[in-house]
């Protein structure tokens, strides 16, 4: 009787044991894979960007540029929405603006949204010889970074899809903004592109759990601070956000630290489109503009974009939208 007791009281354990490693192998299979996020690629994606010259709007180059950002979207998988407008600027000058769209997965419910603003500025009204006020930026990083960074993470959504459904937008007209010299109204001058796509979404109704905004994402040494527009509308995506990065190692980069409030797109997307949104931009403690000291000059040029700091960056969210379930 003793034996059988022991017996069953083994294959008890025995069993037991095989539902442990079961379940172990069932954590293995479901810990998410991330594709490695290539930042020689969005490299090569900034170059080509700065290669067309300044993307101001109303001008050839703007168009060509366009085209070649939606193709590429387009080559990666993506449904392409090319929303054009006319918006006015400071100055009365119409401008014909196009968002970007690229939509992957668009029939999932649940949804993340990353941008950038593709056009550059057209004065470099922060450069130290004012002779050159007039001659516009050419946005190897304000601008050209971020887009070069979403085009590889677009690449790797085509060929890797997560769990979720991410749409990207390039939005336009976001740094024709008035000058400090400017006497007239300037309220709300910058961001057009992306006041006009809040007011007006490319699809009626359209919804995001939350979005996240990268600008000037590709200096050397570049550090990211937790903004206070977005810790005011989305400390939980701040949160989720500089945590992963940390996880990564990657917190010379992101700075835990809450600093400095940048009106820039996501500002409209939160306020106008009510999708909580944060920004991931370089911002400089000890610099008197707060950003780099190439920022609006004729400076902003491939010299000024870091590997390094776009692969920190491209991985933190390629990490944090794979992860989401
Ligand atoms: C202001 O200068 C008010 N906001 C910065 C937004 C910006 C300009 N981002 C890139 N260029
Ligand atoms: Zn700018």
């Amino acid at each position: 009787m003793r034996k059988i007791y022991i017996f069953i009281l083994f294959i008890f354990i025995l069993s037991g044991c095989k539902q442990a490693t079961q379940s172990g192998k069932q954590k293995v299979a479901e810990q998410i894979q991330v594709p490695a996020f290539v930042a020689d690629s969005a490299y090569q994606y900034i170059q080509t960007q700065v290669d067309f010259g300044p993307r101001v709007p109303n001008t050839e180059v703007h168009l060509q540029c366009a085209a070649y950002l939606s193709a590429k979207l387009k080559s990666f998988g993506a449904e392409v929405t090319e929303q054009k407008a006319e918006l006015k600027a400071f100055n009365g000058t119409v401008l014909n603006a196009v968002n970007i769209i690229g939509s992957f997965k668009p029939e999932k419910q649940k949804r993340i949204l990353l941008f950038a603003h593709w056009d550059s500025r057209p004065w470099s009204d922060h450069d130290p010889d004012p002779a050159n006020y007039n001659t516009p930026v050419l946005g190897a990083n304000d601008g050209a970074s971020g887009v070069g960074v979403l085009l590889e993470i677009a690449r790797q959504l085509g060929q890797t899809a997560p769990e979720v459904g991410v749409d990207i937008i390039f939005f336009d007209a976001e740094d024709y903004g008035a000058p400090e010299t400017f006497s007239g109204n300037s309220e709300d001058s910058w961001c057009l592109g992306s006041q006009y796509w809040a007011r007006n979404p490319h699809k009626s109704g359209y919804k995001a759990d939350y979005g996240i905004l990268l600008d000037m994402v590709g200096a050397p040494g570049a550090t990211f601070y937790k903004e206070q527009i977005s810790m005011h509308y989305a400390a939980h995506i701040v949160k989720k956000v500089w945590d992963k990065a940390q996880k990564l190692g990657f917190s010379q980069y992101f700075i835990n630290e809450e600093l400095g409030a940048i009106t820039d797109d996501h500002l409209y997307i939160n306020r106008i489109a009510g999708i909580p949104s944060i920004d991931i931009i370089q911002y400089d403690k000890y610099s008197s503009k707060g950003f780099g000291h190439y920022w609006h000059t004729i400076n902003d040029t491939m010299e000024n974009i870091d590997k390094s700091t776009l692969h920190a960056v491209g991985t933190t969210v390629m990490h944090v939208v794979y992860s989401e379930k």
